[in-house]
């Protein structure tokens, strides 16, 4: 039986969630152009006023609002309520220029980590679980965000932030934690580790997890499942937006649900800003239609991906978006061809590697060198040189067949790719093609 937080809002006939966004989203505007001069900038610029946006049929005629907007407006630019209004910030992980700040009201945290509890929910969470919360606490998001969720739900909360994994299994073994929240890779460390430990999934209760804060393809789903004894559900967000909890997985598992009560999504195409039909590919757009301090309106994400109102098995009628495929800005273009560092995850783990990878770009001589280096396990690793190197021959060539271009596999030693207790680093790329 499918499990619902606020089945009035999830499973709410179309007709009704679009007038309930109409009024929002003409609400919205009107608070922003009133409290937010940068915005009113913007609209003057392009020639619109409130008084334009009558549903959600105009919001293609508001402008669309980038990450640099958001540096060019730091740290204050973009508030629309006083800060003695505000309660929270978050900030964004980045690493190169400004990070982006983002404020919370008390009702904009109330909303958050209401989404969050509707994930939680979906997942099969309740007031009976145990809800270990292993993404990092402080000014990332995931923490706060789930942390939030879980209390809502009721569930026993355990704040173990990431890291230390022997604690985070002793922690799961003592307290018999039903539900773990961290990222993906995270997720995949803590089973490899509970292996190393002679441990078992029959050594731990774990039911569900809830992972997400970067990309992870169906075959890792399915290697994080096994190792845990799990079912693992997706969970998208970013801080922008408030943070986890914009779009969750139902028990259909097959795409994530995006709190449309909340959030208005466009596909748009990104070279051209074009919005396009339902079920193409393009970059996700974003309208907050609640938040009171940080609403932000018709948010570029970079992260690519496909919206879809296709009826789901679980009864939520809230439209769909798929996993992320990579972000418009993370794409790697090699020697001319557009590669996702996913593609490579997916071929590897088919051929039965863990997914301890590292990607390295170059430039030597003008033409670009793709190196894949993957982490064998003990098994592999006793391989005699000649199986070894058949092996990399054949990853190349699986490799080449998905991408159409050539890479040098290096097959490394056990243990020699750091893993991850956040957001994994994939993708290292040297040709300074950007500052
Ligand atoms: O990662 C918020 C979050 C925390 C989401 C915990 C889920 C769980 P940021 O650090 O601002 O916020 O990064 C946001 O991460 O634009 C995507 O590119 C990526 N991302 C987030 N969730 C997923 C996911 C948090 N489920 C950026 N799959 C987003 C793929 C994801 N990418």
């Amino acid at each position: 039986m499918e499990n619902y937080w606020n089945k009035e809002i999830e499973c709410m006939p179309r007709e009704e969630m679009k007038k309930l966004q109409d009024e929002r989203l003409v609400a919205q505007v009107k608070h922003v152009y009133e409290n937010v001069p940068y915005y009113k900038k913007l609209m003057d610029e392009k020639g619109v006023t409130p008084d334009d946006i009558k549903s959600t049929d105009d919001l293609h005629k508001l402008p669309f609002l980038t990450k640099s907007d958001l540096r060019d407006a730091y740290p204050y630019g973009l508030l629309a309520k006083p800060l003695s209004e505000c309660v929270r910030i978050h900030s964004t992980s980045g690493t190169t220029g400004k990070r982006v700040v983002a404020f919370y009201t008390q009702h904009d945290i109330d909303l958050w980590d209401d989404c969050c509890a509707r994930a939680i929910t979906a997942a099969g969470g309740t007031k009976d679980d145990v809800c270990q919360v292993a993404y990092g606490f402080g000014l990332f998001t995931g923490g706060a965000g789930l942390n939030g969720g879980s209390h809502k739900v009721g569930c026993l909360t355990l704040p173990m932030s990431s890291g230390n994994t022997e604690r985070q299994i002793q922690f799961m073994r003592d307290l018999g934690s039903t539900i773990l929240c961290c990222t993906p890779s995270y997720a995949a460390y803590i089973g490899e580790t509970l292996h190393e430990m002679g441990l078992t999934p029959d050594d731990i209760k774990l039911k569900a997890g809830i992972f997400g804060a970067e990309p992870w393809t169906e075959e890792m789903r399915r290697e994080i499942e096994k190792s845990l004894g799990i079912k693992a559900y997706d969970i998208y967000g970013l801080t922008e937006t408030s943070g986890p909890g914009v779009a969750f997985e139902c028990s259909a598992q097959s795409g994530m649900h995006i709190n449309e009560d909340n959030f208005i999504a466009e596909i748009i195409d990104p070279d051209t800003g074009e919005v396009l039909p339902e079920g193409s590919k393009g970059e996700l757009v974003f309208t907050s239609i609640t938040k009171e301090a940080f609403p932000l309106l018709r948010y570029r994400t970079r992260d690519i991906c496909v919206l879809s109102r296709e009826k789901c098995s679980c009864g939520r009628t809230l439209i769909k978006m798929t996993k992320p495929m990579g972000r418009s800005d993370d794409m790697l273009i090699i020697r001319g061809v557009n590669v996702f560092p996913s593609q490579i995850e997916t071929v590897l783990l088919e051929q039965g590697y863990a997914p301890n990878y590292q990607i390295e770009v170059d430039r030597v001589n003008n033409s670009d060198t793709l190196d894949v280096y993957v982490e064998m396990n003990e098994e592999q690793f006793t391989d005699t040189v000649k199986g070894i190197q058949e092996k990399e021959k054949s990853l190349t060539a699986a490799i080449k067949q998905i991408l159409g271009i050539s890479p040098k596999v290096h097959l490394v030693s056990p243990k020699t790719i750091a893993r991850s207790e956040g957001k994994a680093v994939r993708v290292i790329d040297k040709r300074k093609l950007h500052d």
